[in-house]
């Protein structure tokens, strides 16, 4: 009796000697090392996807996408997830400066004033830096081009390519195998660290080049020839509910590319054009899903699955047909918003919220969720307590901004059910105010849209709701003047700003949106 528990004291002492030995309780920037194993972090990312793509969201939606319907089920949906804007026509471009850096828009170090509102050597306090200096593994892969380089480079392995084809080495199977190359390889180096993966894709983003079974699927064609309008499918997916076949007004970005450009589409919005579009776009969402299922089938066959949390979402939304709009360069909820989607440890299977959250605070909650301090210059909201049930918001009020066309551009303010949406564009002969109540007219439908019920439409101009107008008007200019919004609109006071310069040498440049 004695001897055993001698021996087992020695065997106690030798494993506690043993596990001081171990890399990870050695690593002095390691705050977890007592804590059980830290979790995985998989942040997929897609390139110009509006929410109502998908069945959870839109359940008219023709799409069928069963690996991220299935991480919908299991993991939490948001119904209020935004993108703050842009001040340039390339959107994925501040997007995703705010994904990494978790600052807002006016704040990027691409904005305007950024010299003196946003500190140097930025990308050292940026997602893969951050996780870096934690001890994780960090890989990425996604498009090159309008991003965030200097975040992307801290990325420990990196393989970054544009693939907007149809095939296995030009499509999103590309990215696929990044991934799967990346996880085939831990296991065969046996690398138990804890990883932050970042699968980004090229598409849906045009030139929206499906894989040949898929656009046969949704019955559509990889469209080229300018002069003649794609065959009709009765299996393309229908039009899109607020579908106009015109913007009632110009929308203040002349000779925009993803407004007069996007191969296939050009400045054509008739029926059979857009249902094909939204044809290729479906095909190219369901070619992302099966990497998305390739990918976590991979993770439970690691015994991964189980400790990663898993996040969904895209750079912006998109419009294909809706307002009569083609782009990425409005805001309306189909293209200001974002999917996301969030499993993992504790999280409530099938579980929905409205949370009021922006790109801007994945940083923040990354590192909640890995138990990592969020850098100084971080000025994102963690919503991991949105995540574990105890609040379904992280803030009432919500900003959009795009003004990458004429100066000072469009604004939106968002609170409850409320949106206001100004646009100031064309030297100021376009002023329009939109007010919509969201809960009554979820699609923003317009005069134009011809619906019967007045509720169904702008209520800026109805006496009823002058109260509400003046309200959110009030709360746009308060928020404009919290972020440093360097404009303000005809109706607003100046405030004694100067508004930036605009590069009129440079047009060409700033009409480039990719
Ligand atoms: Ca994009
Ligand atoms: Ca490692």
């Amino acid at each position: 009796m004695i001897r055993a528990s001698k021996t087992l004291r020695l065997f106690v002492a030798l494993l506690c000697v043993g596990l001081l030995k171990s890399p990870n309780a050695v690593n002095a920037a390691d705050s977890k090392n007592d804590s059980p194993k830290r979790p995985n972090i998989l942040f997929i990312i897609v390139d110009d996807q509006s929410p109502e793509d998908f069945k959870f969201y839109n359940p008219k939606s023709t799409l069928n996408s069963p690996n991220i319907d299935k991480l919908a089920a299991e993991g939490m949906v948001f119904d209020a997830a935004y993108h703050m804007g842009s001040f340039s026509g390339a959107v994925c471009t501040p997007s995703r400066h705010m994904v990494m850096s978790g600052r807002t828009v006016w704040h990027l170090p691409i904005a305007p004033n950024a010299k003196e509102l946003c500190p140097p050597n930025l990308e050292q306090n940026t997602l893969a830096a951050v996780f870096n200096r934690a001890g994780y593994d960090t890989m990425r892969t996604c498009k090159r081009g309008n991003s965030y380089e200097g975040a992307n480079q801290q990325f420990t392995v990196r393989h970054d390519a544009s693939k907007r084809g149809g095939t296995d080495e030009t499509g999103s199977p590309w990215h696929g195998d990044q991934v799967m190359n990346y996880l085939n390889q831990r296991e065969a180096d046996n690398d138990s660290d804890p990883f932050l993966v970042y699968f980004g894709f090229s598409h849906p983003h045009d030139t929206r080049d499906g894989r040949p079974e898929l656009l046969e699927k949704y019955g559509a064609t990889n469209h080229t020839d300018r002069n003649s309008l794609p065959a009709e499918n009765p299996k393309q997916p229908p039009l899109p509910e607020n579908y106009l076949p015109e913007h009632p007004f110009p929308h203040g970005h002349p000779g925009l590319r993803d407004e007069v450009s996007v191969s296939g589409v050009w400045t054509n919005r008739d029926e059979r054009t857009i249902r094909n579009e939204r044809g290729r776009e479906f095909a190219c969402d369901e070619a992302i899903d099966i990497q998305i299922g390739r990918v976590l089938t991979k993770l439970e066959a690691m015994g991964e699955l189980d400790n990663t949390y898993i996040v969904y979402t895209s750079d912006h939304g998109i419009a294909i047909g809706r307002h009569g709009l083609q782009g990425k360069q409005n805001l309306y909820e189909h293209t200001w918003r974002v999917p996301l989607i969030v499993k993992g440890p504790g999280i409530k299977p099938g579980s929905r919220v409205t949370g009021n959250t922006y790109l801007l605070d994945t940083l923040a909650t990354l590192c909640d969720i890995a138990g990592i301090e969020a850098p100084e210059t971080n000025e994102g909201i963690s919503f991991k307590p949105v995540l574990d049930g105890q609040k379904s918001t992280v803030r009432d009020v919500l900003y959009g901004t795009y003004s990458g066309g004429t100066k000072p551009g469009m604004r939106s303010v968002k609170k409850g059910d409320w949106k206001l949406i100004k646009y100031d564009v064309l030297d100021g002969t376009v002023r329009q105010t939109q007010l919509f109540n969201l809960a009554e007219n979820p699609h923003e439908f317009l005069a134009e849209h011809g619906k019967d019920d007045p509720s169904l439409t702008n209520l800026a101009d109805n006496p009823k709701y002058a109260d509400k107008l003046a309200e959110m008007e009030a709360l746009l200019l308060s928020e404009m003047r919290r972020l440093d919004d360097p404009y303000r609109l005809w109706d607003q006071p100046d405030d004694g700003l100067t508004p930036p310069e605009t590069r009129k040498n440079n047009k060409n440049k700033r009409n480039k949106a990719k």
